[in-house]
């Protein structure tokens, strides 16, 4: 089984980490290059920055942002948040980044997945797909939670990864911020339906709560803020914990 991957997320308002509770709420939570560090330092897998910047100048705010991330790594670093164009995706990678995270913009245009896949490989192309539990079916809204999609998941995934979508980040709104624990049943869905890897994101409050979206939720890789920003746990503990219970992760420090 290949090793699973710990993500730490930054959600990042005009340069600075913020978190909230379903998107909202969002309150000061430090200085990205700082936490990108710290969380390098732990041996954390891979970094998100999702930029989430109220100001229209969000892509040169995002270049700074990103530059300034980029040199705390050596890990892989993926920036989303109001990319909506193959300009934004160069911008992003031009600053450092290696994978663009595209939401609303392929909701609205999915053939932009296709044209990022066909110039930077689908390995450079994670579609990140924020969903509600609305009865029997996992809704997918776009703008930050706001805007019904009038799409289902699990196929909104799988159109996704037939358009060239290297990965999903799939984000439950339920659980963001929370710390309730993963929408297992959710990642696991969608996780069965595609053979691109599932990142599951939202809700993580516990190391347990990582077992359980490894093993029940079917998940590739799992991804958080608020546990990591408020320290409750830290990377090292979870790799440690994961490994006790026989879920492949790669070293740390
Ligand atoms: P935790 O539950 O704190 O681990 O959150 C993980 C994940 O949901 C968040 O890092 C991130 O996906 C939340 N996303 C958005 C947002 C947060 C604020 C505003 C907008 C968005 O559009 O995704």
């Amino acid at each position: 089984m290949l090793s699973k991957r710990i993500i730490a997320c930054l959600d990042v308002r005009d340069g600075q980490v913020v978190k909230g509770v379903h998107f909202e709420e969002l309150r000061a939570a430090g200085d990205p290059a700082a936490l990108a560090g710290r969380y390098n330092a732990e041996g954390i897998d891979e970094l998100v920055i999702l930029d989430i910047t109220a100001t229209i100048e969000t892509r040169r705010a995002r270049a700074d942002t990103v530059r300034r991330v980029a040199a705390e790594l050596f890990i892989p670093l993926a920036v989303g948040g109001g990319i909506h164009s193959e300009d934004d995706a160069a911008a992003a990678i031009d600053a450092g980044a290696d994978k663009v995270s595209l939401n609303t913009a392929a909701l609205a245009d999915p053939g932009l997945i296709t044209t990022l896949a066909a110039r930077y490989g689908s390995q450079a192309v994670v579609v990140a797909i924020d969903a509600k539990r609305e009865g029997d079916r996992f809704a997918v809204y776009a703008r930050s939670g706001r805007v019904a999609a009038d799409r289902e998941a699990v196929e909104w995934a799988r159109e996704a990864e037939r358009r060239g979508a290297g990965e999903i980040l799939l984000t439950s709104i339920d659980r963001d911020g929370t710390k309730a624990g993963f929408d297992c049943v959710l990642t696991a869905a969608v996780s069965s339906a595609v053979s691109i890897p599932v990142v599951a994101s939202g809700g993580a409050g516990g190391l347990d709560d990582f077992v359980d979206v490894f093993t029940t939720g079917r998940a590739d890789a799992a991804l958080a803020a608020s546990i990591f920003h408020n320290a409750d746990t830290n990377v090292r503990a979870l790799k440690r914990h994961l490994a006790a219970h026989g879920i492949p992760v790669r070293p740390w420090s």
